[in-house]
């Protein structure tokens, strides 16, 4: 059983698209960060950045394991079960490729810009024009990514699609008002986020946690 410790946001879905998506047994956690539920001291133990997504791995070899990190966690799970991700050669270099290009860029700017732009009261222009424009460039080399394959690391669907989709889908919804008319205009993006939402893995890991 895997222990699932999430919550409604983009980065805790793409742990529950991927538990789906193997169809490992999972229980799922949910932390509530509305009530700062990410600093109890008993969650720090297995995420000690205080941050959503975390799991714990009750049947790991040597005993339960704890991996925190959306980015480990989609590695770990791929490893423990052999999909989703090439064992060796270019095509396992060109997903973690991607997977990092989402971690390091997409994840954080996306996040930034909805703190400026969206949640925040205070709105600061200079911040809001940065991560607009990081986030605008982190789309079109999305785009054109997309326009060479059919999905992010090349012909078949892997954890680095996971791990792009729900900032994707939540820059047309959540960041709709700075981001949604950008993605209009690149129908290779819209193709590929269609493709990737039709998939009931997909349906399901978004849905969780049921709160
Ligand atoms: N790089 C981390 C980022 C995780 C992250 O930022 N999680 C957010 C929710 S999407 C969180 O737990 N925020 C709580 C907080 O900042 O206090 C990952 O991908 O797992």
């Amino acid at each position: 059983m895997i222990e699932l410790y999430t919550w409604t946001t983009p980065n805790g879905r793409k742990a529950s698209i991927m538990l789906e998506e193997i169809g490992l047994p999972y229980r799922v956690h949910p932390v509530n960060l509305g009530k700062n539920e990410q600093f109890d001291p008993a969650f720090q133990k297995i995420s000690p950045n205080n941050k959503i997504p975390a799991i714990v791995d009750e049947d790991a070899p040597g005993g339960p394991l704890a991996v925190f990190e959306s980015g480990a966690i989609l590695i770990y799970l791929a490893e423990k079960t052999g999909q989703l991700l090439a064992k060796e050669g270019a095509e396992r270099y060109k997903a973690l490729e991607w997977l990092n290009w989402q971690m390091g860029g997409i994840g954080p700017m996306f996040g930034q810009l909805g703190f400026f732009a969206v949640r925040s009261t205070d709105k600061a222009p200079l911040a809001i024009t940065r991560f607009t424009e990081e986030g605008q460039r982190l789309l079109a080399v999305l785009d054109r990514q997309l326009q060479q394959s059919p999905y992010l690391a090349g012909e078949n669907y892997t954890i680095a699609d996971i791990a792009a989709y729900p900032w994707l889908l939540a820059a047309t919804t959540f960041l709709g008002s700075v981001l949604g008319p950008t993605i209009e205009a690149m129908p290779a993006v819209k193709r590929w986020l269609t493709a990737v939402g039709e998939r009931d893995a997909v349906k399901r890991g978004m849905a969780a946690p049921k709160v």
